[in-house]
């Protein structure tokens, strides 16, 4: 990849992880350990990968997005907002009452929200759905499912898993935010999941990795997803909870935290960098 276009990704995932974090910042708390691990990724897809019209956000022809994990809904409104599909304003309403940017997604209150995701599981069915008619319509777009690893625990996504599978419905590209924490704690401590890429491989998957702080490797998994025409694929997606936030990587808390003066602090530190970095051109 050309470095400017490297750039142009990493100035992008600054600029939707700036949002989400002022967002955040703004109302003292917020889903930002799964939003985070999610920026580089959102980034790519609104950069590079994605066909969409932000004035005609239910445009035919467009690529759909499934954010199945619908509590970083956050990071998504950031994507959308900077590619045009509101106005930024917006952002501060996040989760008033009677806002168009609910804290989980709402097709029907936001621009280019494609599907109604958080009640955990079900956005992996509405994905299988998506592809199953572009398929009967012949159609060459794609749906672009994002689930959550803990997600997973959810007998729903296996179920939706083995359709794609056994339909090689290859139009939906299933990406796993493999950060290995869910709401309190570790996978493996909670309801292990054991080895996500032979699961996938034993469903029927065509399974692709990639590192969720990279942007190229994120692109380059994305690309080699979109060749694969004869199985159902899916990019494991290896990631850190709250990944650009030092503070919360790692931290127990890390999934829907509270700020306090302390955090808070740390989250000014981090904005004020991003903010630096997007004034320098993302460097
Ligand atoms: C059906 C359902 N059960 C429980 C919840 C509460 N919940 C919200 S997020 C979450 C943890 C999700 O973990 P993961 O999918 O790994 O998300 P991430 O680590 O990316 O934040 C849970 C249990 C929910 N939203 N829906
Ligand atoms: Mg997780």
């Amino acid at each position: 990849m050309s470095e400017n276009k490297l750039q142009k990704l990493r100035l992008g995932s600054a600029a939707i992880r700036l949002e989400t974090l002022k967002m955040m910042r703004e109302k003292g708390y917020g889903h930002l350990g799964g939003a985070m691990s999610v920026v580089e990724l959102l980034s790519v897809l609104y950069n590079e990968v994605l066909r969409y019209n932000p004035q005609k956000p239910d445009w035919d022809e467009r690529d759909y997005v499934v954010l199945s994990k619908g509590h970083s809904g956050p990071a998504l409104y950031a994507a959308l907002a900077l590619h045009g599909f509101f106005d930024c304003g917006w952002l501060k309403t996040l989760n008033d009452g009677g806002t168009k940017l609910p804290s989980h997604p709402d097709r029907l209150k936001t621009p280019g929200v494609d599907a109604t995701t958080g009640s955990l599981g079900q956005g992996t069915s509405v994905a299988a759905g998506l592809g199953m008619a572009l398929r009967l319509e012949k159609k060459e777009q794609k749906v672009y499912l994002i689930v959550g690893d803990g997600e997973l625990n959810e007998g729903q996504c296996w179920e939706a898993f083995q359709f794609l599978a056994h339909h090689r419905l290859h139009e939906v590209i299933v990406i796993i935010d493999h950060n290995k924490r869910q709401l309190d704690g570790k996978l493996t401590e909670i309801l292990n999941p054991f080895d996500l890429g032979k699961k996938m491989e034993a469903f029927g998957f065509r399974v692709l990795s990639a590192d969720g702080q990279k942007e190229d490797s994120i692109l380059s998994a994305l690309q080699n997803a979109g060749e694969v025409r004869d199985s159902a694929v899916c990019i494991l997606m290896e990631t850190k909870k709250a990944q650009g936030v030092p503070y919360y990587v790692d931290r127990d808390d890390n999934h829907a935290p509270k700020f306090d003066e302390t955090a808070k602090r740390e989250l000014d530190q981090v904005m004020e960098q991003l903010r630096l970095q997007i004034e320098n051109g993302g460097n």
